[in-house]
């Protein structure tokens, strides 16, 4: 057993609040994390003795464990994700809102007990290299042994931590708790958590700042370093400190000829973020290595040029799809020290899941616990299944990954699952016509979040689940950022759908590795290269600018690809200014203005 907290730190607010809320919760028990590997291993003994984990066979998949949540328990709770703020407007249209103070009192009066039974774990947390003045530091306070593991992997966990934080840095208090008290001699369930849907509080106080997570297990909703602390308090931080906290992988590009360039892209949930940052180019010569699949912190660095950095440690990526095929790097990150979540049990004792790309095995158990064979008309692993695996395993991760400056930006992508409109790729005019593109993004919906799939939803900047304050204020904040340096110097904006689909529905585009045709192109324009064509909505690849070589793409599917259906555009552009509507006066003007600006365009005047 570790140490009692008070005798680790001198931070007197970081007492005070420990102090606070070992009153509040009522554990048994209290264990602070030390962030060793021996904690590690011992973290993982007591999931597997509470039933949480299973161990994989050693010899298939070494030191990896499989999790099975409860089936009520299964992704992000968007409709219980709250921004409280004393003034509704400062959490704007897109988020759910609660009073703060009212919301702090509902949340003492949810928490009052909620270990009891249970230990409570101290994790200090480091979002970006221990010590570097970009990183932000948090203390999740959890009673689930699952969180502490995975916390371990996707971010720098410890006493390291707790140094650097001294006796008086700042650091955001994270509370997380399943929500499910034990009795005296209640036997306890391998995925404890608040059953009700209706009883989850995923709950931000950006003016604080601090994080309360009630109810579940799973995830983003309690994992607090990944969306609640690196996106939504972070943007909320960085609007006040003048930097970009983004829903973006960040990849460097490199040439035949050596050059390197970074690419950071921002797209929704399941749009295949992952893949891409990870990816294994067709084009041959150029290659890809990955500082991040998920978020990126971006800040304007003495060279006046935008530098980004991953302030996570590990991938949280979703499993289903996830093959030899779509992506080989992941394959072989997640080979060991991995956890799987919501995946098929082989009966090897191996992992199993829908596209793996492997046949399914004559007989696993699902990630619901029964029988399964390929005749059962259910999904073997849950859609939104999970690896969480180690960055500094992923074959090609990039020596700069951990570089406390970060690296400087030539690219930024926005994108979304787009079955039509959007051509394969197009570039902004420039970076306020990018921001434009940027508020512009929207996503036909998948399994990452719980609603329904397959519906086009407005997802600006790929952050509306994440953005800790007012969208319209979001927009400005990037506005701004051009007049923060010279603006010749900030990365280029490019909108790149790799989801468009013929009439007949089939993808035209074969995506995956082939993606890396349409970064070559973008590398090309960032040099000052790369033939393109002014269009309405930005410039387009000119004719045979793209690098097709060695692909059979059909003609036509080529010309769909590439034209811009001006039919299409005037409806997204009515279908737009209804949308900004909701932002009010929050709505900059500038955006407006390029609205307006884009409707000409299209009507040719
Ligand atoms: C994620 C998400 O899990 O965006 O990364 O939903
Ligand atoms: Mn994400």
């Amino acid at each position: 057993m570790a140490a009692a907290f008070e005798t680790l730190t001198k931070h007197s607010r970081l007492l005070a609040w420990l102090t606070e809320v070992v009153q509040l919760c009522k554990p048994d028990n209290v264990y602070t994390c030390d962030g060793s590997a021996e904690e590690y291993g011992y973290i993982c003994e007591v999931a597997m003795k509470h039933g949480t984990f299973t161990r994989l066979n050693d010899t298939l998949r070494p030191d990896c464990f499989l999790a099975r949540s409860h089936p009520s328990d299964v992704a992000r709770v968007e409709d219980r994700t709250f921004i409280c703020t004393n003034d509704q407007i400062e959490a704007g249209p897109t988020n759910n809102w609660a009073p703060a103070r009212e919301m702090k009192r509902k949340l003492c009066a949810i928490f009052d007990g909620c270990m009891e039974g249970r230990t409570m774990y101290i994790i200090p947390f480091s979002m970006g290299p221990v010590g570097s003045p970009f990183s932000k530091i948090g203390i999740e306070v959890t009673d689930s042994a699952y969180v502490v593991a995975n916390m371990t992997i996707m971010t720098r966990v410890g006493t390291k931590v707790l140094e650097a934080l001294g006796s008086d840095g700042e650091f955001v208090p994270c509370l997380h708790s399943v929500g499910a008290p034990l009795k005296p001699f209640q036997g306890d369930v391998p995925w404890p958590c608040e059953r009700d849907p209706n009883h989850k509080y995923i709950v931000h106080f950006p003016d604080d700042p601090s994080i309360w997570s009630y109810g579940s297990g799973y995830g983003g909703n309690a994992l607090l370093g990944k969306k609640c602390l690196a996106l939504r308090i972070a943007s909320a931080l960085a609007r006040k400190e003048g930097w970009l906290a983004e829903h973006m992988l960040i990849l460097c590009l490199t040439s035949p000829e050596g050059e390197k360039r970074y690419i950071a892209g921002a797209f929704p949930s399941a749009c295949g973020k992952t893949n891409l940052a990870m990816m294994r180019p067709t084009l041959p010569g150029w290659k890809v290595t990955c500082l991040g699949d998920d978020i990126a912190w971006m800040r304007i660095g003495e060279d006046g040029r935008l530098y980004a950095m991953n302030p996570e440690t590990g991938f949280f990526g979703v499993a289903p799809g996830t093959s030899y095929d779509t992506n080989p790097n992941a394959m072989e990150t997640f080979t060991r020290n991995s956890i799987f979540t919501n995946a098929g049990l082989t009966d090897e004792g191996d992992i199993w899941w829908e596209d793996m790309g492997v046949p399914a095995p004559a007989h696993l158990i699902d990630w619901e616990g029964d029988d399964w064979t390929p005749d059962s008309d259910r999904k073997a692993a849950h859609p939104n299944a999970r690896f969480t695996a180690p960055a500094e395993q992923c074959p090609v991760i990039d020596p700069d990954w951990e570089n406390p400056s970060g690296v400087p930006i030539s690219a930024i992508l926005f994108g979304g699952r787009r079955a039509g409109t959007v051509p394969l790729v197009y570039e902004a005019f420039d970076w306020e016509h990018g921001v434009f593109m940027g508020s512009a993004a929207g996503s036909e919906t998948t399994a990452a979040n719980l609603s329904k799939t397959g519906v086009l939803r407005h997802d600006p900047f790929a952050m509306l689940p994440f953005c800790g304050y007012n969208m319209g204020d979001y927009f400005a904040h990037w506005l701004s950022m051009a007049g923060r340096t010279d603006p010749q110097k900030l990365p280029r904006i490019f909108f790149v759908n790799w989801f468009r689909k013929g009439e007949d529905g089939h993808f035209l585009w074969p995506g995956y590795g082939d993606n890396s045709r349409v970064l070559k192109w973008i590398f090309e324009r960032v040099g000052g290269g790369g033939q393109a064509v002014k269009t309405p909505i930005g410039n387009l690849p000119a004719p045979g600018a793209l690098d097709l070589s060695g692909l059979e793409l059909p003609a036509a599917d080529l010309e769909a690809l590439l034209t811009v259906d001006v039919g299409a555009w005037k409806q997204e552009a009515a279908d737009l200014s209804e949308y900004y509507e909701e932002f009010g006066d929050r709505l900059p003007t500038a955006l407006r203005g390029q609205l307006e600006a884009l409707k000409e365009r299209l009507h040719g005047r």
